[in-house]
């Protein structure tokens, strides 16, 4: 059909449940009437719109995964969903989401006690309490290992310092998922700090040109002093936070073709409209070209996704899967919306038309939560068994 709603050639609807359809069409319905009125201006002031979580809360939609805490329990491929209706209006109100949902409460639950599960899931579900995942540092990106952020035992407690960059969320976040290398075993684990803490602030980074309505920010820990119960217990280890970028990945792999696709849609619509010559421009052979490239890798990076979906769902994932699509799905993504923002001609300079804001955004999508080549080289090692990285 033309709305851009359900074009879908590989007719992937067959293969969603009765439940996964209702909560698709009910967050595109939230998505499309409440969001995308919202987007331009977000983008143009760049300003944080602290009502979109709470709403978000309403309808279910953060760590909806999470089974209890007053989260929905739903499937993989739900979630997965989810992601690409948020992400067809703007990544950023998908990063906003998934860094909540994946990157904060995934590791609260999976790592956290029962109390701490008690304080905080129960707020974050509903977007009352804003969550934010530090892993990254100044110094330190593609290669966390070699982070700067120490934990030392101190008598009651721990004290952290080090500093972290590129964070979503930071600057309004209540709570912190912090990854610091403890001092007495040389582990990574995860922590929680709480704003507010004495030696703690997370300033902003202002004028992005990508990701704009979204916040992202510093995390700066001067001596930061937490009571033994900021330890996540259970991480212990890399591994641990590389297991809360898996959920992470998997749902940008989905996001990103949302994103596509209303890059096709708007293009479609434009190049129908559109004359040049005399005939609507969708009559030219070569813009046809572009919008059946463009929507073909999305009828098969949708299909990739949801099949690492269901294996998630049964528990028969190998990270590498999330590498695959994370890194295709992202990569075409970003090619295919900078191919037909040509389309548009003059008018991709305006963000009125949409698609450029969809291209600058796509390139940070195609560079966070691992780069397309640092994807490349975990495929790589895993087809070869030889590892590419330097250590
Ligand atoms: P390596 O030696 O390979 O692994 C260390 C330990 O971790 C385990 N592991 C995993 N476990 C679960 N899932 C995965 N995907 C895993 N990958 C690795 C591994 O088995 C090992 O365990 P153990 O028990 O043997 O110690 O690690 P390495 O230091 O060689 O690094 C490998 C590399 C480069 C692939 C990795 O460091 C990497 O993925 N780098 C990219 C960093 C990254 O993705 N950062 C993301 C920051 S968060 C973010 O961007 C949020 S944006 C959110 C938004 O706004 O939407
Ligand atoms: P670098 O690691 O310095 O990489 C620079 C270049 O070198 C890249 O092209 C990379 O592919 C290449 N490169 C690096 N190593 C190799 C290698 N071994 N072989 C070949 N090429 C290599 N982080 C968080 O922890 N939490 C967040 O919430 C978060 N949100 C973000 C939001 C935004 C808007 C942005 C921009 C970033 C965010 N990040 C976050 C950080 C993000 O994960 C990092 O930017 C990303 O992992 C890359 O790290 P880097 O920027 O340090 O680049």
């Amino acid at each position: 059909n033309s709305t851009g709603r359900h074009v879908d050639p590989l007719n992937m609807e067959s293969l969603l449940t009765e439940e996964e359809i209702a909560i698709r069409d009910s967050a595109h319905e939230y998505c499309q009437e409440q969001l995308v009125p919202r987007v331009l201006k977000g983008w143009r002031t760049e300003e944080y719109d602290p009502s979109v979580l709470p709403e978000m809360g309403k309808l279910g939609l953060l760590g909806p995964t999470i089974n209890g805490y007053g989260c929905a329990g739903v499937s993989n491929v739900a979630y997965g969903l989810i992601a690409r209706e948020i992400e067809r209006v703007d990544s950023g109100y998908r990063s906003t989401s998934s860094v909540q949902s994946s990157l904060t409460m995934h590791p609260i639950n999976e790592f956290g006690t029962e109390e701490q599960k008690a304080k905080f899931l129960p707020g974050m579900a509903k977007g009352e309490i804003v969550g934010a995942f530090g892993l990254t540092e100044p110094n330190h990106g593609s290669d966390p290992a070699s982070m700067q952020t120490f934990a030392e035992d101190v008598d009651g407690g721990f004290v952290i310092n080090g500093s972290k960059t590129w964070i979503t969320n930071s600057p309004v976040a209540d709570v912190f998922v912090v990854w610091a290398r403890c001092k007495w075993d040389n582990k990574v684990r995860g922590f929680l700090l709480e704003k507010g803490a004495k030696g703690l602030s997370a300033p902003a980074i202002k004028n992005k040109v990508s990701l704009r309505v979204s916040l992202t920010g510093s995390i700066f820990m001067d001596n930061v002093q937490v009571s033994k119960d900021a330890l996540l217990p259970k991480s212990k280890g890399l591994g641990s936070a590389f297991s809360c970028l898996n959920s992470a990945r998997y749902g940008i792999s989905w996001g990103v073709m949302g994103a596509l696709e209303d890059c096709v849609h708007r293009a479609r619509e434009y190049a129908l409209e559109r004359h040049q010559f005399n005939r609507p421009i969708a009559s030219f052979q070569l813009i046809q070209k572009k919008l059946a490239e463009a929507q073909s890798e999305v009828a098969l990076g949708l299909l990739a996704s949801l099949q690492v979906g269901r294996l998630k769902d049964q528990g028969l994932l190998a990270p590498e899967m999330i590498s695959l699509v994370k890194k295709n799905n992202c990569g075409k993504a970003l090619q295919h919306a900078r191919i037909v923002l040509d389309i548009l001609g003059g008018n991709a300079a305006s963000d009125e038309y949409h698609i450029a804001r969809h291209a600058s955004n796509l390139q940070i999508t195609n560079t966070y939560e691992g780069t397309n080549d640092v994807h490349a080289l975990i495929l790589g090692k895993a087809i070869t068994g030889i590892s590419a990285f330097a250590n």
